[in-house]
């Protein structure tokens, strides 16, 4: 197996959406073994504690929630991820999903220094493809991917290294869309495999099409694992559940087969709230998918074959 100089980054970031609780998260993570899961598979795994958000001198916006707090936890992520991906395969452990806007924004500074291109793998209920403007909620845990693909409205972020372009982006598990996001996505190119065509054709047919374009354009691979992907039965503990999603072993699979892609080059946990959890049980099941994409496999070779 490939063995890889892990990196955990913390990023307790409640500042994306008003209930509280995700930043608790990295905590809950390590209290719930993942760095000892990841050294098991023979990796070297280093923590490398808690960032804090950088302090901006910004006014709040009525209609968004904690925007300074958010431009600031951006800032401070984005230099994180670019360090972190210089030392090995960065681990974000959230936090809320608008941490992405920080990591994935530090990931395209990375690509574009070792000259590949950047996908973005999004494993959500949701497109969090709202802008500024589009958001009826103001909660900007439900924009980062309308930013980092270099949507019209966020004059107040640290402008992108580089966009990742909508054609290189894949969403999995998508069930809760709201109008405004589905009118600009449908335009636009991104894969989208909503729960409905998982039913139909697997979680393997998307995903392997989707890592095959990356692998076809030489790229590399951010993924991005919310937990309101997972079924709200497996996965309780995220303020967001949405029912009939991904099950623990549709989950599974799907970091099987992203493991064996080699193209993943970093990964965010987002949106845990051990507030929520029953007896750590969402968090375990973190750990245990993250284990999964690290390469754990109970054989190393198919076994049907005797
Ligand atoms: N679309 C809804 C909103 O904009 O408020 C819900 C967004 C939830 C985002 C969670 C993290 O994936
Ligand atoms: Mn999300
Ligand atoms: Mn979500
Ligand atoms: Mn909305």
């Amino acid at each position: 197996m490939d063995i890889k100089d892990i990196i955990l980054v913390g990023a307790p970031m409640d500042a994306g959406k008003r209930s509280q609780g995700c930043r608790m998260g990295p905590d809950a993570y390590r209290v719930a073994g993942l760095q000892k899961a990841l050294t098991d598979l023979g990796h070297t795994v280093t923590d490398a504690g808690d960032v804090r958000p950088d302090d901006v001198d910004l006014s709040e916006d009525p209609h968004l929630f904690a925007l300074p707090e958010c431009v600031g936890w951006t800032r401070a992520l984005s230099e994180a991820a670019q360090n972190a991906a210089k030392h090995g395969l960065p681990i974000f452990m959230g936090g809320d999903h608008a941490l992405s806007m920080g990591t994935v924004a530090g990931m395209t500074a990375h690509a574009q220094r070792i000259e590949r291109p950047l996908f973005v793998l999004w494993l959500d209920a949701h497109s969090d493809f709202h802008t500024p403007s589009s958001t009826d909620s103001g909660n900007l845990h439900g924009t980062p991917v309308a930013y980092f693909t270099g949507q019209p409205g966020f004059d107040a972020f640290p402008p992108l290294p580089s966009v990742v372009p909508t054609n290189r982006v894949g969403m999995i598990g998508l069930r809760s869309v709201d109008p405004a996001e589905r009118a600009v996505l449908e335009q636009d190119h991104a894969m989208l495999a909503d729960m409905r065509s998982i039913d139909e054709h697997g979680i393997k047919a998307p995903l392997l099409a989707f890592l095959e374009r990356v692998r076809a354009e030489n790229g590399i691979l951010h993924v991005s694992l919310d937990v309101d992907f997972l079924d709200p039965a497996i996965a309780p503990a995220v303020g967001t559940t949405v029912p009939g999603g991904a099950t623990e072993r549709e989950a599974h699979l799907a970091m099987e087969l992203l493991h064996e892609s080699g193209l993943v080059c970093s990964l965010d946990l987002v949106e845990l709230n051990p507030f929520l959890d029953e007896r750590g049980r969402t968090a375990k099941l973190m750990v245990d998918l993250a284990a999964s994409l690290l390469g754990r496999r109970i054989f190393d070779r198919p076994t049907w074959s005797f």
